[in-house]
């Protein structure tokens, strides 16, 4: 559908999607799970392929009329496995969270015990939080990072796994910047009789591009998010070994989830094309470089990074060193148009409410082009702004050069354009249409 026929429609939400476009190109985006997908992902998502019910699998479904979404599917399905080489994909998960209930529901029975990385160590709410289905079907022992180190020790964590031996140990992160050693956790795994499902929801980009190292030859299954690093639509994907495929199949359906999102899967077969080139590994490379430049400048400004530097495409910082909360760092962050999130540091003396850290992600940045140039500079937009709050003129300042960043780097300009040319259309108001204000939601 044209933006105009939006509008026509509905122009409340017209306004919102318009405004929405704009932030994220007026804005810093460092919130390290987010990325801007392809147009090509976006027609995919935006398709007539929302209409369809195909519960089942291509060649099995429980609908008729399936024969062109079985196409998408299936390419989906084969370029999971060309591109992580696996034995076997399912791409129908909602989401990451859902992904992972079905795999805790083929590994173990609810009340078994499963180990998992505390959420406030940089683990994930679906590995094991009391509040998370995980937290509350199951036995939970959490692990944590090393306290000197701030790293995984792996000694620790087989202590822990043979004195509880659980049956599943959760393996990946969602705010670990160090390389996570797989195999070092399938020795344990096989030490304890335990099975390993690892979440490479953030990581997934990397692995993909041969840059970090991959679960595959590992874990039993292996689950991930397709709109992090892996810069597709918002969803996931499970991955298995052959010998738990079938089970597999039938946890996602019918036993996690009824008829599948076909604009999106057909959104992840593209995305997963796009994977599979030589740019996107070479957007990889960059992504990673670019987090290596972010914490760098960051240190160089005062700025501690946990575990001392990164290995990926996310920096942790521990905030105390400015005297400044992790939610203030975020508002103040907020106000020159720099997107970030507030995150707990391991051994956190603040509620993750509050938290003493930020965690800074490079995926979305580099997608727009920002090389190692962009990171030394927004460090210092980012120590700038940490230390200008209250200070107008200071933010004012901040402000004006993140703009002359972000237009230098233009995203998705021909939306933008049309939605100014919409928006300039508008009949004049009186004498309204004079008042420089009534644009103002173009910046946005
Ligand atoms: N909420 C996501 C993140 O920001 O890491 C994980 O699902």
């Amino acid at each position: 559908m044209k933006p105009d026929a939006l509008k026509a429609v509905d122009p409340e939400v017209f306004e919102v999607v318009r405004k929405e476009t704009n932030r994220q190109h007026n804005n810093l985006e460092l919130i390290a799970s987010e990325n801007f997908c392809s147009e090509a992902v976006l027609a995919a998502l935006g398709s007539v392929l929302t209409n369809k019910y195909a519960e089942g699998y291509p060649k099995r479904r429980y609908y008729g009329g399936c024969r062109f979404v079985d196409i998408s599917e299936n390419l989906a399905i084969e370029r999971t496995k060309k591109l992580f080489g696996c034995d076997h994909a399912n791409v129908q998960p909602h989401a990451g969270t859902q992904a992972n209930i079905a795999a805790y529901l083929i590994l173990a029975n609810p009340g078994d015990t499963i180990m998992g990385l505390s959420l406030s160590h940089g683990g994930h709410l679906s590995h094991g939080h009391p509040m998370n289905f995980s937290g509350r079907y199951f036995k939970v022992i959490q692990y944590t990072v090393n306290k000197e180190t701030e790293m995984f020790d792996y000694a620790a964590i087989r202590k822990l796994a043979l004195e509880h031996k659980p049956r599943v140990i959760v393996t990946g992160a969602s705010a670990y910047a160090r390389t996570v050693h797989f195999d070092k956790f399938q020795e344990i795994c096989d030490e304890v009789g335990a099975s390993q499902l690892a979440d490479i929801a953030h990581i997934a980009g990397p692995i993909a591009a041969g840059l970090h190292p991959s679960p595959i030859p590992y874990a039993d299954i292996v689950t991930t998010t397709t709109h992090k690093t892996l810069r597709g639509p918002r969803g996931a994907i499970i991955m298995s070994k052959q010998k738990l495929a079938e089970q597999m199949d039938k946890l996602v359906f019918p036993g996690t989830q009824g008829g599948p999102l076909e604009h999106c899967i057909a959104a992840k077969a593209v995305a997963l094309k796009e994977a599979l080139t030589d740019e996107f590994k070479e957007y990889q490379r960059q992504t990673l470089a670019n987090a290596k430049a972010l914490a760098q400048a960051l240190a160089g400004y005062g700025f501690r990074i946990v575990s001392g530097g990164t290995d990926n495409h996310l920096v942790l910082v521990d905030l105390r060193s400015k005297n400044i909360t992790g939610r203030d760092a975020e508002r103040a962050l907020g106000k020159v148009r720099i997107t970030a999130n507030r995150n707990t540091i391991p051994f956190d003396p603040q509620k993750p409410f509050i938290a003493s850290g930020l965690r800074l992600g490079t995926p979305a940045l580099t997608t727009r082009g920002m090389k190692e140039p962009e990171m030394k500079k927004i460090a210092e937009f980012i120590d700038r702004a940490i230390g200008a709050v209250g200070d107008d003129d200071a933010i004012a300042g901040i402000k004006a050069d993140v703009k002359e960043m972000v237009s230098a780097f233009p995203l998705y300009a021909e939306r933008r354009a049309e939605y100014a040319r919409l928006k300039d259309d508008e009949p004049p108001r009186g004498e309204n249409h004079k008042d420089p204000k009534s644009t103002k939601g173009n910046a946005e």
